[in-house]
């Protein structure tokens, strides 16, 4: 049976109740109007796009920023929603002053430690009662061949061994939550082998990781997408981790594809994009209790980060509702399973 009944649209959430949470990336102005009522009815998790990015939650060293993640925490405390937090150590973002010292110069390994601790410890004790998982580092693995780790003042400076240390910090402060390691383009085989290798090698020496963020930046023109999703899943939970999806959209455009002349998506792209929606909805479906939630990093394609990445100023329509809000034929694809 259609779970669209008459005229009334059904919830995303609703319909995954018993498999996943769904999830979306937010910013305060989202909580207002059509994405706000979108997020009221469809969503049962939020993440702060930015908002608690380590440069804009604790922006100098004396000075935190909480006006804008605390409104997202009332806003999901009021809709009965949890949240994503998003996220201690990456190399984008993360305010500079926390890699120098009093006198200028790049500080010691104990320094920064002693200054992230206290960041943990004070997000963690403010946001932790409406936290379910903690991006706690996003992507330290190298896309380029030959390097395993990506080259950042985080490694740098804490060592080796820093993906571990991070986590035992993080569940110091917050033990209940799920610690999630989170990257793009990890389930393509390459970036999958090293990140299975680091991750291995992290939870034989102890490291407290519970799970895999696939970020999930995809595009209508993958034909390997399905096969390296469905052997992502399969290699990482070979290692006890579970999986989830945690900055999804489906692009119109491929990553080289730079073109600009589109004022809307042609019927093509549409079509191609319900099938691709339609074939990832059911291998997460398939991987039930394996994956345990699916964020979209967006809405509505109003307004999404693709809008600006990799061609700034470009429009592209990634998400299930459409640029008034309404749900997209792949939004059908998604609600309505067997
Ligand atoms: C993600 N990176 C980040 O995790 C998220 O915090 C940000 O808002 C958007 C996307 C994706 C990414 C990137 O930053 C650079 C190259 C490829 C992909």
């Amino acid at each position: 049976m259609s779970k669209e009944c008459k005229n009334t649209i059904l919830s995303l959430a609703e319909a995954y109740k018993d498999y996943f949470k769904i999830g979306a990336a937010v910013t305060v102005n989202d909580l207002q109007g059509m994405h706000g009522d979108l997020l009221k009815k469809h969503f049962n998790s939020l993440t702060a796009e930015n908002a608690m990015k380590f440069g804009e939650i604790h922006p100098e060293e004396d000075r935190y920023d909480f006006e804008k993640p605390d409104k997202m925490k009332e806003f999901a405390l009021n809709n009965n929603m949890k949240m994503r937090g998003h996220t201690f150590v990456w190399h984008n973002q993360t305010s500079n002053w926390l890699f120098v010292d009093k006198d200028g110069k790049e500080a010691s390994r104990e320094l920064v430690l002693e200054r992230l601790k206290q960041h943990v410890k004070v997000v963690c004790d403010r946001y932790k009662d409406v936290v379910y998982a903690w991006d706690v580092v996003n992507e330290a693995i190298e896309d380029k061949n030959g390097e395993q780790y990506r080259d950042t003042k985080w490694r740098r400076i804490l060592g080796e061994d820093y993906i571990k240390t991070v986590f035992e910090i993080v569940k110091e402060q917050d033990s209940k939550a799920a610690l999630i390691y989170n990257d793009y383009n990890n389930e393509m085989p390459e970036k999958l082998e090293k990140s299975y290798t680091m991750l291995k090698e992290m939870l034989e020496k102890g490291a407290p990781i519970d799970g895999v963020g696939l970020q999930g930046h995809w595009n209508i023109r993958d034909k390997n997408l399905i096969e390296n999703l469905r052997r992502s899943i399969e290699r990482y939970a070979s290692l006890g981790l579970k999986l989830q999806v945690t900055e999804l959209d489906v692009s119109m455009f491929e990553f080289e594809d730079k073109r600009t002349e589109f004022k809307e998506p042609t019927s093509e792209m549409l079509a191609l994009q319900e099938l691709v929606y339609n074939d990832i909805f059911s291998v997460f479906r398939e991987y039930k209790g394996l994956v345990t939630s699916v964020t979209f990093w967006g809405i509505s394609d109003k307004y999404t980060w693709k809008d600006n990445f990799p061609v700034y100023g470009r429009k592209d329509w990634p998400m299930l509702f459409d640029v008034n809000g309404q749900p997209k034929a792949s939004f059908d694809r998604v609600v309505n399973f067997k």
